[in-house]
């Protein structure tokens, strides 16, 4: 079978946030880039997920020329609540550190960098099959895949870059001696639902629980986000809607100081596991690595996202420095300027996932409403959680 050749400056593995957005930086800076996509156009944009952006996401978004309907359809939100059972504290971002989130779910963002993509013609290579890197050392590094059409290709680049996810042939490229991987699976889930009613909140609520975690977040005035704390390993067919919706009125607190949660029609539920997960170096010869290819977050800081974005947004000019001017100097400090924002939010998301997490010790129960009620009542605490959580400057 004859192999169709296709050159380019950057090849990107992965067409999720982070390699449609950095195809879109690239662009603005004149680098040509091809993106290589296991899945459907419709299925990528399809998957529920992040539903948070932090204030730096935002700012990039709308410098990139993606911010218009984030300002139609997003939610600036000041903060959010902490809650435990008989009290509930807000704690004020613009307050305490000059910053807001924006409820803009992941499906949004994505259906904006695809509009973009379209609309400058980006070369997307949907339903690729046997995808695989190679030669990332040399100065021509390879993607091969079987197109959609069956015709095998070879995509040869300056560089590679592997946003691919947690499952994508990128990882891997980075040989055992020389890559480092830390992880921590944390011994619960997370079961989210989609409900199509009001949110009865006008922020999230995250509350502890002796039963376990529940959080009220949601996508629209309309549609409601919600999530349970699970057993590993629960199937979610065993949780009816009316199972979920006790569930998340006590947690939640329904009935106390006069709060009541309204339910509604369930459209949509899953269990998702959570880890920590870290890989170094993000760079390896002319491979680079961006978003979930080299970290996972549990999803209690809402950074998953946010930091693919932060990752695309220190690297796409870092490399059109390299591939335009053939300077290496931010290229060579990439992995390590990721890495810090890497590390801060790898840190405050296992503290909000085990601050907020019952697991069955009593000690650890105390310490964790100890540490709410600090966090709920001191200027310090609350600008700690509140720096975090809004996002500190990318890059920084
Ligand atoms: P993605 O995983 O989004 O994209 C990687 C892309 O690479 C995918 O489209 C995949 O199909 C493709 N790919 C994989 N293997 C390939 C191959 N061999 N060849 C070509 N392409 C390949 N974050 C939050 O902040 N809040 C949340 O609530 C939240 N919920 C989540 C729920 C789930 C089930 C998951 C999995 C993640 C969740 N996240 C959440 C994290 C999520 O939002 C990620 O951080 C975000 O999608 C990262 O974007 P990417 O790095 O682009 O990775
Ligand atoms: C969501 O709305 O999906 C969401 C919000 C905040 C989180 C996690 C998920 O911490």
């Amino acid at each position: 079978m004859t192999t169709t050749v296709i050159p380019t400056e950057v090849a990107i593995v992965g067409a999720g946030p982070s390699g449609l957005l950095l195809a879109h930086l690239l662009a603005a800076r004149g680098v040509a880039s091809v993106v290589v996509e296991a899945r459907s156009e419709e299925y990528v944009g399809s998957r529920i997920r992040a539903g948070i952006l932090e204030h730096s996401t935002v700012d990039l978004l709308r410098r990139a020329g993606l911010g218009d309907r984030i300002a139609e359809v997003g939610d600036e939100h000041r903060g959010i609540y902490l809650q435990w059972p008989g009290e509930r504290h807000h704690i004020d971002f613009q307050e305490h550190v000059g910053r807001s989130v924006w409820v803009y779910g992941q499906t949004e963002v994505q259906k904006d960098l695809v509009a973009a993509a379209h609309a400058r013609g980006q070369e997307i290579h949907y339903e690729a099959a046997d995808v695989a890197v190679h030669d990332v050392t040399s100065d021509r590094p390879a993607v091969t895949f079987t197109g959609a059409d069956g015709t095998s290709y070879r995509l040869e680049a300056r560089v590679l870059v592997g946003c691919d996810g947690s499952f994508g042939p990128s990882r891997a490229a980075v040989p055992d001696d020389v890559r480092q991987t830390w992880e921590r699976v944390y011994p619960y889930s997370w079961l989210g639902v989609l409900a199509d009613v009001a949110p009865s909140t006008d922020e999230l609520i995250y509350a502890w629980h002796p039963d376990g975690f529940a959080m009220h977040s949601m996508r629209s005035a309309s549609v409601s986000r919600l999530y349970l704390q699970v057993p590993n390993g629960t199937d979610v067919d065993t949780w009816s809607d009316d199972r979920i919706w006790d569930a998340l009125a006590t947690r939640l607190g329904h009935g106390e100081n006069g709060w009541s949660l309204e339910p509604g029609p369930i459209t949509e539920k899953s269990v998702l596991p959570m880890r920590s997960f870290v890989q170094t170096p993000m760079r390896h010869g002319n491979l680079f690595l961006a978003g979930d290819a080299a970290h996972i977050v549990p999803p209690t800081g809402a950074k998953g996202l946010n930091l693919a974005v932060a990752d695309v947004g220190v690297l796409a000019p870092a490399l059109a420095e390299l591939v335009r001017g053939g300077d290496s100097r931010l290229a060579d400090a990439y992995s390590d300027t990721a890495l810090r924002r890497v590390w801060r939010c790898t840190h405050f998301s296992w503290w909000m996932t085990t601050m907020l997490h019952t697991a069955g010790d009593p000690f650890d129960a105390q310490l964790q409403l100890s540490q709410l009620r600090w966090v709920a009542s001191s200027a310090a605490g609350a600008a700690g959680l509140a720096e975090n959580y809004a996002g500190l400057d990318i890059g920084s």
